[in-house]
């Protein structure tokens, strides 16, 4: 008896494990049948709006290409899925608190700005915005937390955050269009019990009605939200999505670039903002979280925006809020409870989902991580304040950098990760232009949360949907935008 119900107690753990390797098995090799779908899934993506321009026109819709996505849907754990869920609403509280806190703001980028020019000029902008006063007076968070489910310790996963995107944070609205693809193709594959678990999922509509919230309380029917957008814009559909999703709620949306806001934005005595005759709400970030978005007349209408009256989403301090030096800092013993007093539940939640985060300060702490790493470079991730994939360093890179820079400050621009060791499962990644064939995959699933506070109240704090990116195992780090991962859904084991 005993023997037994440790039988079936071994089966059940090991459930996610079976199901995550062999789900669609009965397909995945049927050659002729991949054939078949594949197509079918490419115009069904077209169909849906699943769009993406070219590398070659960026700024044209005369020729656009579907964004890749997998041609079925991966397996994900349905405890994975609630516990990203259920803890979006603590990472929206944690981030606005953070970004609110100068002194933590300060002491934690203090060797970072010395090392790391792009992070010194945020938070140069951050200093001279603090010194003249603050006059935004409503904020606004749209971010995203990802994770992976680690295996490192045995069959169950555990959910492990990867990072929180508190700019920019994208696919919101491609994504909502991909369930309608994947259960095209289940049904078109006779699967239709399967394709209808598929999940409801539009995060596009939760982050326009977080924005459309912003815009009301900013209090002036006249003025506009103004997209901030890139040189380059590729991924143009997918910021459409919450685009429109505003149109339909009459309010309006512009779309400007750094140059324009250098050239002809200005603000007034109340400092509220102005470009082309138009009063700006909402300022949504779709740039700006990387260097090459800036030069010196970049920088300066960064700082004009951010001096004014407008809500920013994300503001100065929320952007700095979601750097890599932040959330290793965020990991140490207590200071989660400095942001969260009095509630230890919601503080056992977040620190649940941390993975080894560590420190290479300048010290003896960031020493023995440093010899730590050089000695076995394949258990960590090496990563720069850096946004947008394809920064991080791994294995022989990690341990060469590290050699170099070891007993110099420069090394305290970067923080360590342990790796986090998914469970590959098979699938075909769709992608113009590529070839039809079969890939191990590992998936990386994002939560989008959205908050908006007056004054001290928050009057907006939710979760408004996931994305699910998936990627072959081969490539070590990189997400869609950077050409690396595609989209996906989860489909719930
Ligand atoms: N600790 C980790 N273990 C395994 N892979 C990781 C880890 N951290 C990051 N990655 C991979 O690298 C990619 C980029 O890392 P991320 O921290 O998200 O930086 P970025 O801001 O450039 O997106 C992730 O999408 C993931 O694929
Ligand atoms: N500028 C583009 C890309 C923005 C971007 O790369 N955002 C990052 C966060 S800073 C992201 O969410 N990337 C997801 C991915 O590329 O997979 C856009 O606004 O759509
Ligand atoms: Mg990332």
């Amino acid at each position: 008896m005993k023997l037994h119900f440790k039988y079936i107690l071994r089966l059940y753990c090991d459930y996610p494990v079976f199901a995550m390797t062999t789900l669609w098995k009965d397909i995945l090799h049927n050659v002729q049948q991949i054939h078949y779908v594949a197509p079918i899934a490419v115009d069904a993506a077209l169909l849906e709006g699943v769009l993406m321009r070219t590398k070659d026109d960026p700024n044209t819709s005369d020729v656009v290409n579907f964004a890749p996505f997998t041609l079925l849907p991966s397996p994900v754990p349905s405890v994975m899925l609630e516990q990203a869920y259920s803890v979006q609403q603590d990472f929206n509280l944690l981030v606005d608190k953070v970004s609110q806190d100068t002194e933590f703001l300060e002491s934690v980028l203090a060797s970072t700005v010395k090392v790391d020019e792009f992070t010194a000029q945020l938070f140069n902008i951050y200093k001279q915005v603090l010194k003249e006063g603050i006059t935004q007076s409503v904020f606004l968070g749209i971010n995203r937390s990802d994770y992976m489910f680690d295996y490192s310790a045995g069959d169950s996963p555990a959910l492990k955050q990867i990072e929180i995107n508190t700019i920019a944070a994208s696919f919101g609205g491609l994504t909502s269009r991909t369930t309608a693809v994947h259960r095209h193709v289940l049904n078109v594959l006779g699967k239709s019990k399967e394709a209808s678990k598929l999940l409801i999922n539009n995060p596009s509509k939760g982050i326009a009605i977080g924005i459309a919230k912003a815009w009301e309380l900013y209090g002036s029917d006249r003025a506009v939200v103004m997209f901030l957008v890139e040189e380059a814009q590729r991924n143009i559909f997918d910021q459409r999505y919450v685009e429109n999703e505003l149109w339909m709620r009459n309010i309006r949306v512009i779309r400007r670039r750094f140059k324009d806001v250098f050239e002809k934005g200005s603000l007034d005595n109340d400092k509220r903002l102005h470009i082309d005759g138009e009063e700006i709400a909402v300022v949504y970030y779709r740039e700006g979280y990387v260097p090459k978005n800036y030069n010196k007349q970049n920088w300066e209408a960064r700082l004009l925006l951010e001096k004014s009256r407008a809500v920013k989403c994300p503001d100065i301090a929320t952007q700095l809020a979601g750097t890599k030096k932040v959330q290793q800092e965020l990991s140490r013993p207590g200071v989660l409870e400095r942001f969260l007093p009095n509630t230890p539940e919601v503080v056992t939640r977040l620190r649940a989902t941390f993975a080894g985060l560590y420190s290479l300060e300048m010290d003896a702490e960031g020493d023995k991580m440093v010899a730590t790493a050089i000695a076995a470079p394949d258990r960590f991730v090496l990563k720069p304040q850096r946004e947008g994939g394809g920064n991080n360093l791994y294995d022989d890179e990690l341990k060469q950098v590290l050699e170099k820079i070891k007993d110099s400050p420069e090394r305290t621009s970067y923080i360590l990760m342990d790796k986090i060791k998914p469970l590959p499962s098979l699938n075909y990644l769709l992608r113009a232009h590529s070839p039809l064939k079969m890939s191990e995959c590992v998936s990386e699933l994002g939560i989008f949360g959205v908050y908006v506070r007056q004054g001290q109240d928050l009057v907006v704090n939710r979760h408004v949907g996931h994305l699910l990116r998936t990627k072959a195992v081969e490539h070590a780090d990189g997400g869609v935008a950077a050409g690396v991962a595609v989209l996906d859904n989860p489909y719930v084991i």
